[in-house]
C-alpha cells in the first residue's frame, strides 16, 4: 500500500472531514497531519495553492478536497463505479463547494455589514442551494444522493449540514436547514448513524486506539 499523508486543520469538520471519514472507512493507514492555525500560517507556503487540505501519496502532493475525497472514496467503496451515479455524486460535491465559497465571502465582516450579508445569504444562495440539494436527494431515491448507497456525497452533505445545524455562524439560525430543506436535515440525522460515521467519531474519542 502507498504511503498516505493527509494535511488539514485540527478540527472535526470543514473541507477535510469527508476524506478523514473515508480513510477511516477504507481502513487505510495514513499520517493524519493536523495543523493548528498558527502552524498553517507558518507552513502554507509549502502547500499547493497555499491552502488545505492536501494529500500526499508516496510523497507526491495533491490538493482540492473533492478530488482527494473521490480518490479516497474509491478506496473505501464510497464512490460510484457507474458513470451516471458518479455524476449524481459529483454534482452534490460541487454544489456544496459553491455554497462554502458563498459562506466564506461573509467571513471577516462585522456588525451590521455581517448581519446584512448573512441575511442576503439566507434569502438568496443558501435557500437556492439547500432547496436544490434537497431535490438532488429525492432524485437519488430519497435515502442517499447516488448509487442507492452511502457515498462521499452523503458524507459531504452530512458534514456541511451538521455545521449549519450547530448554529455556530452568527445570524444563521440553527433551525434554518430544517425549515427550508427538512429532508436534508433528516438525511443528516440518518447519515450520523451510518456505521462508518459512528466508527469514525468513536475513533476520535479520547483514549480510543
Ligand atoms: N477548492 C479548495 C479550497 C481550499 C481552501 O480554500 N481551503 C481553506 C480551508 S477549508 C484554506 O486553506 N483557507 C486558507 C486560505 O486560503 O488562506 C478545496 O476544495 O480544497
Amino acid at each position: 500500500m502507498a504511503e498516505f499523508k493527509f494535511t488539514y486543520f485540527d478540527i472535526d469538520g470543514g473541507r477535510g472531514e469527508v476524506t478523514r471519514i473515508a480513510l477511516h472507512a477504507a481502513g487505510a493507514e495514513f499520517q493524519d497531519n493536523r495543523l493548528s492555525f498558527a502552524e498553517f500560517s507558518e507552513q502554507r507556503g509549502a502547500l499547493r495553492f497555499n491552502a488545505v487540505p492536501t494529500f500526499e501519496i508516496d510523497g507526491e502532493q495533491f490538493s482540492q478536497s473533492d478530488a482527494i475525497s473521490r480518490y479516497v472514496g474509491r478506496l473505501a467503496n464510497l464512490y460510484p463505479a457507474d458513470r451516471l451515479q458518479a455524476l449524481y455524486c459529483d454534482e452534490v460535491l460541487g454544489a456544496y463547494e459553491d455554497l462554502t465559497h458563498f459562506v466564506v465571502r461573509t467571513f471577516g465582516l462585522e456588525g451590521d455589514r455581517l448581519k446584512e450579508a448573512r441575511q442576503q445569504l439566507l434569502d438568496g444562495k443558501m435557500t437556492v442551494y439547500l432547496t436544490a440539494l434537497e431535490k438532488l436527494l429525492a432524485r437519488g431515491g430519497g435515502e442517499y444522493f447516488a448509487d442507492q448507497q452511502l457515498t462521499i456525497a452523503d458524507l459531504r452533505s452530512f458534514v456541511q449540514v451538521r455545521s449549519l445545524l450547530a448554529g455556530v455562524l452568527d445570524h444563521i439560525p440553527a433551525d434554518f436547514v430544517r425549515s427550508v430543506a427538512p429532508e436534508l436535515a433528516d438525511h443528516h440525522d440518518r447519515i450520523a448513524q451510518a456505521a462508518c460515521v459512528v466508527a469514525y467519531y468513536r475513533s476520535r474519542q479520547p483514549g480510543s486506539p
